[in-house]
């Protein structure tokens, strides 16, 4: 891209210098000694759809470091991609073309902890998981959790906005997150990282990098209200008949355990035989179902919250709202129904090639995208239920029901446009259509980016141009990506 440039040896040299160098990736066409397999895994995205050509991967220790390297970077303009775990399902965390990446796996320590307060401060890259397991040993919970919690760091979770299976809980990381450490584009830092619950002074900038996916700045530091950790959980898993009765289980789900309910997961048949198909987990039920529900319960008192889940589920299976259910009996079997649930992505990525829409629709409605394609696949000679000779292998759906998220996953032989065009843009109008998002809680980065306007209007984009002007005016913070 002609307003960048390409990268040369000298920059390299000038890059090398501001940081320890076993924390620089360089190959030899830069003047390095590392092949492009060392680079692979900074390169290609979880999906292995996104595949960019970067030259050089910058793994800074400290904030100091980001900053030096920013500022140099703009004022060459040098075009930087700014990366965490990488399990990003957008594309927005790889190159597109050969934009240096910078990740920040090496910043990730613990600042500090509040055990009064609950409040974490720390790197940006510190694992989920790992961050989980710490405040765990101190009696407290991370507000988000998701099935790439082994590897995705906070500081991507800030960055793409993530929402994840506490999000019914725990809501959005708008609430969570107290305050953020950012350096812009030009080496600026900004401190924002409050440990404060309340704070009105003026505008909450920390805000803007919350979704903004690397386009605004590099968040290096985090700072981040955890609950108190459930003592008592409960896991449930039914076998339901219809998408009707899965919403009608949710109004009783609510209605009966509701200050206690802290997740709402569905997933479809399609869904159940891949996982089962994969991870080697035995069916929870006695038989098949067109689709299942976890429930899961949080709460501090064992016997009440046993009580109460244990009284919906009678009364869903006696009004034949659900057809069966099983309750976890111990902690491995709660363990078990939620690997199930979070190893969904994993079993239909080793099924095939994954195109993935993850959207929020009105509930009533949110399924019935999932028939359309279907229906739309099998017109266009792509897909019949079960027929192995088609390239389309499975359409089916899952999600986050509780927070109004699908997500459409639609299995094939390999990603090509005449696939991708049978539906989109239609999965994106029929989006719009119902006034939904065209992402709930994975983001843009390059896989919508030419869709932003079925979710914003002309408007909104062009003060989100505004903003990135004014913090990456050179725009050299991940291009190609959001805008
Ligand atoms: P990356 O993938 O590295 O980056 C994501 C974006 O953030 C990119 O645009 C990148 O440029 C930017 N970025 C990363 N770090 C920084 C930083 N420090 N400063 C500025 N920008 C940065 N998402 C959900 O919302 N809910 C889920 O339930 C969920 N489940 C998932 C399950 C699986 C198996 C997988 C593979 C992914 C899932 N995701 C989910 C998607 C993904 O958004 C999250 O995994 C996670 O938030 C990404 O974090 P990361 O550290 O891997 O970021
Ligand atoms: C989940 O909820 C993730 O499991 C991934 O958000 C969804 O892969 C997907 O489509
Ligand atoms: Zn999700």
């Amino acid at each position: 891209d002609g307003r960048f440039k390409t990268l040369g040896r000298g920059d390299v040299e000038r890059l090398r210098a501001m940081a320890a160098p076993e924390t620089v990736l360089a190959t030899e066409a830069v003047g390095g000694s590392a092949d492009a397999a060392e680079l692979e895994g900074f390169n290609v995205d979880w999906l292995s759809k996104y595949r960019g050509s970067s030259q050089l991967v910058l793994r800074p220790k400290t904030t100091g470091e980001v900053a030096e390297i920013l500022r140099y970077c703009n004022s060459e303009r040098i075009a930087v991609v700014p990366q965490g775990g990488n399990t990003g399902l957008v594309g927005g965390g790889v190159p597109v073309h050969d934009e240096v990446v910078l990740s920040l796996r090496n910043m990730n320590k613990v600042r500090g902890f509040d055990e009064v307060s609950g409040i974490l401060v720390c790197d940006a890259g510190c694992v989920l998981e790992e961050l989980d397991n710490y405040v765990a040993e101190r009696g407290y919970t991370m507000p988000l959790d998701l099935g790439a919690k082994g590897s995705c760091h906070i500081g991507g979770n800030v960055a793409a906005n993530a929402g994840g299976i506490r999000f019914l809980r725990y809501g959005s990381l708008h609430g969570s997150v107290l305050g953020l450490e950012a350096v812009l584009a030009d080496g600026t830092v900004l401190d924002n990282i409050s440990t404060l619950r309340k704070d009105n002074t003026g505008y909450d900038l920390k805000q803007l990098f919350i979704g903004s996916e690397g386009t605004l700045g590099v968040i290096t530091g985090v700072s981040v209200v955890t609950p108190r950790r459930p003592s008592a959980v409960n896991v449930a898993v039914l076998g339901v008949p219809s998408y009707e009765g899965v919403q009608r289980a949710f109004r009783l789900a609510r209605a009966r355990c509701g200050e206690v309910l802290s997740a709402y997961e569905f997933w479809d048949a399609s869904c159940m035989g891949a996982v089962l198909g994969h991870q080697g987990l035995k069916h929870p039920l006695a038989g098949e179902h067109p689709f299942y529900v976890l429930i899961e319960t949080s709460g501090s008192n064992k016997a009440h919250d046993d009580e109460k889940l244990a009284a919906l589920l009678e009364e869903l299976l006696e009004s034949g709202v659900v057809e069966d259910g099983a309750l976890a009996q111990d902690e491995s079997q709660i363990r078990r129904m939620w690997s199930m649930r979070e190893g969904i992505p994993e079993s239909l990525g080793r099924t095939g090639p994954t195109y993935k829409y993850d959207v929020s629709i009105p509930i009533p409605v949110l399924y019935d995208v999932v028939g359309d394609i279907a229906r739309r696949l099998e017109d266009a000679g792509l897909y019949r239920a079960g027929d192995a000779a088609r390239p389309v292998r499975l359409v089916c759906g899952y999600g986050h029901i509780g927070d109004g998220n699908l997500h459409l996953n639609i299995v094939a032989d390999r990603f090509e446009d005449r696939i991708t065009r049978v539906f989109e843009p239609f999965v994106y109008e029929w989006v719009a259509s119902h006034r939904g998002s065209i992402s709930a809680e994975h983001g843009i980065g390059q896989m919508k980016r030419d869709y932003l306007r079925y979710s914003k209007s002309p408007e909104m984009i062009a003060y989100m141009r505004r903003i990135k002007d004014v913090f990456d005016p050179n725009h050299i913070l991940n291009p190609y990506k959001v805008l």
